[in-house]
This record gives structure tokens, C-alpha cells and sequence, in this order.
């Protein structure tokens, strides 16, 4: 799973992009010229467990590949994205908005004035029409060929929304209508998630920055963030943290908490597989067929799909981990291709090719 960081100039992609990865990339001037790429594990407890019940060869969580994109050099100071980033951004599956709401006078905003709902406004903009000059492109050419078939009426019916000021992600599509686009890569269309990056005078007070009924009436999801505390917090010696965290009322280590939101609200689930060889997650989203699971683990387990069996990590937990057990308790259930996987369905395919 790719996740793309976007946002402004200096309103602290990288320092966020550290914080979630444990990296240490240049930020401010000092900057990479290049996107910066790392992959961090997303916690799971259920790893954890599985492996003391199975003692597996090998543990494997679930990743997230971040790529933090590099600071704009040409697009202009009112625009966030330029063209190299539009092109490592094509190649994500779900992006996270950093929007600035710290004020520093000593790190500069490009608009000269700190303003978050403005900045998390002009973004949606930009993904919106970045996707629009796509579509027209397209239209055009189909116009010039006399094709006018589905992918011109649905192609139009996109216009139609994104000119209404609608991003992409807001329309329903039918797989039909899946399979028109799947060789698009809209970015408007990619699941996104705020992230508030506050400054320290935030913590423990009300959202000054008007970001959180801006999200509610957009119906995004939106996470607070302190980069500049984050950064100090990483500098501390391992044994200080905690304390130092809990002082502050910082709650919860915000990297754990921040990577399990975003998988929650990027429409991500896992799976799992356990035995004595590997306990292992496996990422994929919502509503996901069995059959298109197998896929994730190898495409000869899903082109001779047979069944899946299937039992709930808290069933097989409730049974003492023990799979003879939740057998006897009807936990372990039989599914065929359609059935839409469940959160923590530990798996077993069937298969023959
Ligand atoms: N005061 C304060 N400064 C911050 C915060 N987060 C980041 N900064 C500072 O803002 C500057 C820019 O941060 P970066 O993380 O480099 O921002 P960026 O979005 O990656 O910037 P570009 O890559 O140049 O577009 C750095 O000097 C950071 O130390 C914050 O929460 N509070
Ligand atoms: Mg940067």
C-alpha cells in the first residue's frame, strides 16, 4: 500500500513523513530535491498473538510505503502540486493531506499567511483538476475519432461533477464503469485523509483552525498532528518519551495511533494467515472479495480458487487458540469467491492449479 504525502510548501510534509517512518530526511532548505520513499509496519496486536500461539518462522505486518513528495519547484508558489509530483503521485493508492495550521514566523508560507481551511480548499481544487485536464484531454480525442460510446458518456459525466466542484472519490461507480477507468489514475479519486499538523499551543485546546467543520461538511476524515513536538520527542532518549508525552498531554505514541487511523479511514482492512512457517497481514481494502484476497497472496491461489476457510481472529481467540477447538465451536466457517472478507478473518485457501 503507497501512501502519498502532499501539501504545500513548509507546511512539514517531511517533518510528518520522519515522525511516520523513524526516517530522518532533510526538511526546510535543507530539503531533498528528490521525493523521499521509506515503508514502516502498521502495528498489529494480532501478530503479536498469533505468533506466541504459533512460534512461526517468520512475522510479517502489514506496510505502508510512504513517499514524500519534493518541494514544488515550478508549479508556483499558490500551487501545492508540480508535475514531477503529479507523476509519483499517479502511482499511490490513497494520499494524506498535510495542511499547515502552526504559526512560526520564522518558517515561511508561500501565501504569506497561515490559513489551513484555504489551503485544504485550494488542494481539493488541484487534485480535482489535475484529474479534470485528463478527462478533457480524452474527451477531445474521442470526439476527433467519432467515438462516442460508454467511456465518452461516462468521461462527460465526470466533467459534469468535477465542474459541479466535486472530487472524483464522491461519485458512486459501477464495476462497469470501474473497468472503463481502471487504465486512469486520478488523483481526486484516491481515498485522502487530512492531517491538522498544529503547533504546540494546540494541545489540549479547541481546533482554532476552522479544519475541523471544513472536513465534517466535506465529509473527509481529518487527524491532529504536532510535527514540531514530534521531532523534539524523537530527539529525547528512548526511556524520556513516554513521560515527556504524557506531560504534555500528548496521549497515545502518535505514530502508532496515526498509522492505525490511517489504515481505518483510508478504507484499508487486513487479513491474516497463521501457521508454523509465517504469521502474516495482508492489506486490502473494504469489501474485498475472497477470491480477489487470494490474489494479494499469490495469483495462482486466485485463478484456482476453491473455497476459503475462515475463522474470526476473536472466535479463534475465544477457542484458546486452538483451531480443533473453534472447529468444534462452529467458528471455522467455509466460503466461496463472493464472500466480502471481514477484518482479522484469519485464512486458509483452498486451491488447485
Ligand atoms: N513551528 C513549527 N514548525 C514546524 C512544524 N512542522 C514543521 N515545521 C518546520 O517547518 C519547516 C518546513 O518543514 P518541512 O517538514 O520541511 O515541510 P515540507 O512540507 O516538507 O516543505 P517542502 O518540502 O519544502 O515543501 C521546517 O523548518 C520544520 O522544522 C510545526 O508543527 N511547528
Ligand atoms: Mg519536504
Amino acid at each position: 500500500m503507497k501512501v502519498g504525502i502532499i501539501g504545500f510548501a513548509r507546511s512539514g510534509k517531511t517533518t510528518i513523513f520522519n515522525a511516520l517512518t523513524g526516517s530522518a530526511a532533510a526538511m526546510g532548505a535543507f530539503g531533498s530535491r528528490e521525493a523521499n520513499v521509506a515503508v514502516t509496519k502498521v502495528p498489529d496486536e494480532r501478530i503479536e498473538r498469533l505468533s506466541e500461539i504459533h512460534k512461526p518462522k517468520k512475522k510479517t505486518y502489514a506496510e505502508f510505503e510512504f513517499v514524500d513528495i519534493a518541494p514544488n519547484a515550478a508549479a508556483g508558489d499558490d500551487k501545492a502540486l508540480d508535475s514531477a509530483a503529479l507523476t509519483v503521485l499517479k502511482n499511490t493508492d490513497a494520499l494524506v493531506h498535510v495542511v499547515r495550521a502552526f504559526n512560526d514566523p520564522n518558517v515561511m508560507h508561500p501565501l504569506k499567511s497561515v490559513n489551513a481551511v484555504r489551503d485544504a480548499a485550494a488542494m481539493e481544487e488541484e487534485l480535482e483538476l489535475s484529474d479534470l485536464i485528463i478527462i478533457e484531454r480524452r474527451i477531445e480525442r474521442l470526439e476527433k475519432e467519432h467515438r462516442k460510446d460508454q467511456e465518452y458518456d461516462f468521461l462527460c459525466r465526470c466533467r459534469t461533477h468535477i465542474e459541479a466542484g466535486q472530487p472524483l472519490r464522491s461519485m458512486e461507480w459501477s464495476a462497469q464503469e470501474q473497468s472503463i477507468t481502471q487504465g486512469y489514475t486520478f488523483l481526486s479519486r484516491k481515498p485522502v485523509m487530512l492531517l491538522g499538523n498544529y503547533g504546540s499551543d494546540r494541545i489540549g485546546h479547541e481546533d482554532p483552525s476552522g479544519l475541523e467543520a471544513f472536513v465534517k461538511e466535506r465529509g473527509l476524515a481529518l487527524v491532529s498532528f504536532c510535527g514540531a513536538m514530534e521531532v523534539e520527542i524523537a530527539e529525547l532518549p528512548e526511556e524520556d518519551r513516554a513521560e515527556f508525552r504524557s506531560e504534555l498531554g500528548l496521549g497515545e505514541e502518535s505514530r502508532t495511533s496515526f498509522i492505525s487511523a490511517a489504515y481505518d479511514l483510508l478504507g484499508l482492512m487486513s487479513f491474516l494467515t497463521a501457521g508454523e512457517p509465517e504469521v502474516r497481514a495482508w492489506t486490502i481494502r473494504k469489501n474485498t472479495r475472497a477470491v480477489d484476497a487470494a490474489g494479494v497472496i499469490h495469483s495462482d491461489i486466485q485463478r484456482g480458487f476453491i473455497r476459503a476457510e475462515i475463522t474470526a481472529y476473536d472466535d479463534f481467540m475465544a477457542a484458546g487458540g486452538s483451531m480443533v477447538k473453534a472447529k468444534e465451536n462452529g467458528k471455522v466457517r467455509l466460503e466461496g469467491k463472493e464472500y466480502l472478507m471481514k477484518d482479522g478473518d484469519i485464512v486458509l485457501f483452498r486451491f488447485n492449479v
